[in-house]
């Protein structure tokens, strides 16, 4: 068995909003990858065979490292393929990748968004679907719910689209950091947007639609069309069946050596103690639980077993949206405090 183009497995869905912003990043690389292609709904068994509890998708895996949450996902593959990465090396211009991160990651852009999912779509109509989303948000996820808070969100969207096209796009510029193809910046800005634009039904045309925001509707027929060459010049991804890309992994090297416990951390935890970490806004029931490995203000990582083969794997996550907790001590799970 080869090892995945550059030791990259990425686990996702293709119609998984946050899992596009990870393989259209590759994609305009023209970065290798493998891929293992997971059920949209759990269980995920290839991630449990890791030793995975985390249930979000996409998850990334370099060798024996696994990378949860595209955050830490992109700033990996920026800082371990640093070669045609995709992030500008200007201050300012990296303010604005990390806000734009930001907005449509931790602000309730992409929540609002998901709400605006049509409840005639099949998977709305899918009570398999809807309460694995009703786990997975801690909320209801009821038609009669999403229809409710339809027209706040169609609001908070349209200030959105408003947002884009009077400022970052007002210009006339075809990308948001005016180069010659779409860079980070781009990315991180339009993966929720160019989701509610295919997806049928999402919006009001009355209130939001190529009329009323020409320039950003124009952005994303351009990002498509730059996606769609980057498809047809560069590598394909590999696929992976999901025992073989766990034999692959657990069978790697690590990626990463271990890093440090910062000693100031406000956590005040200590390197080798065993820990939980969890997102804190969707999610959170599924914890993952090890041996402090590294700890800085970007990340934490901690050493696991996978469940088969009983390898030890690295599971890192961000810091932002990500509670760590000393195993066995008191968590409030949920909270977002
Ligand atoms: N902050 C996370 C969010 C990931 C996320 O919410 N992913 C969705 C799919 S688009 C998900 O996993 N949904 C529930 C599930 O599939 O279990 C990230 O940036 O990766």
């Amino acid at each position: 068995m080869m090892a995945p183009p550059n030791n990259i497995v990425i686990f996702h869905y293709p119609y998984s909003p946050y899992a596009r912003r990870v393989t259209w990043y590759l994609t305009l690389r023209g970065l290798e990858y493998a891929q293992c292609i997971q059920p949209p709904v759990i269980p995920r068994e290839d991630l449990s065979a890791l030793g995975v509890n985390y249930r979000r998708i996409p998850v990334m895996s370099i060798g024996r490292d696994i990378y949860c949450d595209t955050r830490l996902i992109l700033r990996k593959l920026e800082d371990m393929f640093p070669s045609g990465a995709l992030g500008s090396k200007k201050d300012d211009e990296r303010a604005i990748e990390r806000l734009l991160e930001t907005w449509t990651v931790e602000a309730p852009v992409f929540s609002r968004a998901a709400s605006l999912i049509p409840t005639t779509l099949p998977a709305m109509n899918d009570p398999k679907f809807t309460k694995d989303r009703e786990g997975f948000s801690g909320r209801p996820w009821s038609k009669e719910v999403l229809e409710r808070g339809r027209p706040e969100s169609i609001a908070y969207i349209r200030n959105c689209f408003d947002l884009l096209e009077t400022t970052l796009l007002a210009d006339g510029r075809d990308w948001i950091l005016k180069t010659d193809k779409p860079s980070l910046a781009d990315i991180e800005a339009i993966w929720p947007f160019d989701w509610l634009v295919e997806m049928k039904g999402s919006m009001p045309a009355n209130v939001i639609s190529a009329k009323q925001f020409p320039k950003v509707y124009a952005w994303i027929q351009r990002f498509r069309a730059a996606l769609k060459v980057a498809k047809s010049t560069g590598p394909k991804p590999v696929s992976l069946k999901g025992p073989e890309a766990v034999k692959l992994i657990i069978t790697a090297e690590f990626a990463e050596p271990n890093g440090t416990v910062d000693v100031n951390d406000p956590l005040n935890l200590k390197e080798g103690m065993e820990v939980e970490v969890y997102p804190t806004d969707s999610g959170f029931t599924h914890r993952d639980r090890g041996r402090l490995v590294t700890l800085t203000p970007n990340e934490v990582t901690v050493a696991t077993r996978s469940r088969v083969g009983d390898k030890e794997v690295h599971i890192h996550a961000p810091r932002s949206g990500f509670r760590i907790t000393k195993a066995g001590g008191e968590s409030v799970a949920g909270s977002k405090l």
